[in-house]
């Protein structure tokens, strides 16, 4: 999964597709911005109107070519700030071995914290590196239930990143691991400082490039859900780009639907 991007994607704000346009620490559950408001709600499952506390944030359909992504605030802004708080004080994060990934054969520290927890009886591996999920605790169980009522998917694993500040980030990678439920959506959760984030679609990537394919770029809003659905991690590659301007944590949280085995 983590290709640990060497290169930086040039990926300037003139070009592309920008949905959005808060500054990068705004923080704000309204952060993105007009462009990005599609005409289009597609994931409905919550009863709207029963549960009154749910805010009324409209989903926002986000589509290019192989891409298909539902984005909407899912957190008000005081509940958000609850849940970084809580996540702050209760999620431990991976030590050791398990802070490295391995790109070609060589070990790299990761420039971020991360964790996963899940159903006992899983495990995920990518770049190298396995992992066993920590049991859920109630503060995550919070957080992925609000997910299913809001889209009607159900997850059993969580993969946890936490960036300081802007220095800390993923690079270019696709969510394509074996592990996965073939077809499922993933639910992109997160919280603390509005970051940047990319798609690039796999044929306009680096030298060897066939098309020009524009990327998709997003702001990922405080209490945001980014909801990818099929078959975006086929064709496209997301990161998360340094910001050095960004002063303040997030914690990002990607709800996965992990099959209980899968022989290697
Ligand atoms: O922090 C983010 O929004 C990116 C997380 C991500 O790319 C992943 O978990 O695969």
């Amino acid at each position: 999964m983590d290709k640990f991007l060497v290169k930086k994607p040039s990926l300037g704000r003139s070009k592309g597709k920008l949905l959005g346009t808060a500054e990068e620490t705004c923080g704000h559950p309204d952060c993105v911005g007009e462009e990005s408001r599609g005409e289009r709600k597609r994931p409905q499952p919550e009863n709207a109107g029963t549960d009154g506390s749910l805010p009324h944030s409209p989903w926002q359909h986000i589509q290019a070519e192989g891409l298909s992504c539902d984005y909407r605030i899912l957190f008000g802004r005081a509940e958000a700030d609850e849940i970084l708080q809580q996540l702050e004080k209760e999620v431990e994060y991976f030590e050791g071995d398990l802070t490295k990934v391995q790109v070609f054969g060589k070990w790299h520290i990761i420039p971020r914290k991360q964790v996963t927890y899940g159903d006992a009886e899983l495990t995920y591996t990518y770049s190298g590196v396995t992992f066993s999920p920590k049991p859920w605790i109630p503060i995550l169980l919070q957080i992925r239930d609000r997910v299913t009522l809001a889209t009607g998917h159900a997850f059993n694993f969580v993969l946890i990143n936490r960036y300081k500040d802007g220095r800390d980030h993923m690079g270019e990678h696709r969510d394509d691991e074996r592990e996965l439920v073939p077809q499922s959506p993933i639910a992109s959760v997160s919280f603390g400082a509005c970051r940047d984030f990319f798609f690039r679609h796999g044929a306009s990537r680096g030298k060897n490039a066939t098309r020009h394919i524009e990327p998709v770029k997003l702001q990922l809003a405080h209490g945001s859900l980014l909801m990818m659905n099929y078959p975006t991690n086929l064709y496209w590659y997301h990161s998360l780009p340094t910001r050095k301007k960004v002063l303040a944590p997030r914690i990002n949280l990607t709800f996965r639907k992990v099959m209980a085995s899968v022989k290697r």
